[in-house]
């Protein structure tokens, strides 16, 4: 059984997706094990998307990510790190497959509506930044 960090990010918050997104996490059988609306930090986004910050996006991903709440999302099933990818779609909604959560609500690569961590590493690392252990059911 694996863990992952998943997040609606602002702009599928701001659109009222969240029932939506939660909707399908549960009709797909994962089981959430933690789940909070929070503003994420400047320093907290910094460090969750610290891989990518010698890219030129960086300076607006972390504008975007902070510009307003997110709903933080830990997951738990059989291969739902990768399961939880699959069902958010590629990371531009143009190439992403009919009937994935970025074809189906997002337009840009910007404002992709979802987050998921993509490795059991990255997945640890994440929900150690977002959740404490307080927060995680067992
Ligand atoms: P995420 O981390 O948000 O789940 O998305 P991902 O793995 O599919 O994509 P990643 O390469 O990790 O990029 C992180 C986020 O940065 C924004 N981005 N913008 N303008 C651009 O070329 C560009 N490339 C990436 C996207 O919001 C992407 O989800
Ligand atoms: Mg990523």
């Amino acid at each position: 059984m694996e863990r992952t960090f998943a997040m609606i990010k602002p702009d599928g918050v701001r659109r009222g997706l969240t029932p939506e997104i939660l909707a399908r996490i549960q009709k797909k059988g994962y089981r959430v094990v933690g789940l909070k609306q929070m503003v994420i930090s400047r320093q907290t986004a910094e460090s969750h998307y610290g891989e990518h910050r010698e890219r030129p996006f960086f300076g607006e991903l972390v504008e975007f990510i902070t510009g307003g709440p997110v709903v933080a999302i830990a997951l738990e099933g059989e291969q739902v790190i990768s399961g939880w990818r699959a069902m958010m779609g590629a990371t531009n909604p143009a190439n992403a497959a009919p009937g994935t959560i970025r074809a189906d609500f997002a337009t840009t690569t910007g404002e992709n509506v979802t987050h998921g961590s993509d490795s059991p590493e990255s997945a640890e690392r994440e929900l150690g930044l977002f959740f404490g252990n307080d927060e995680l059911l067992s």
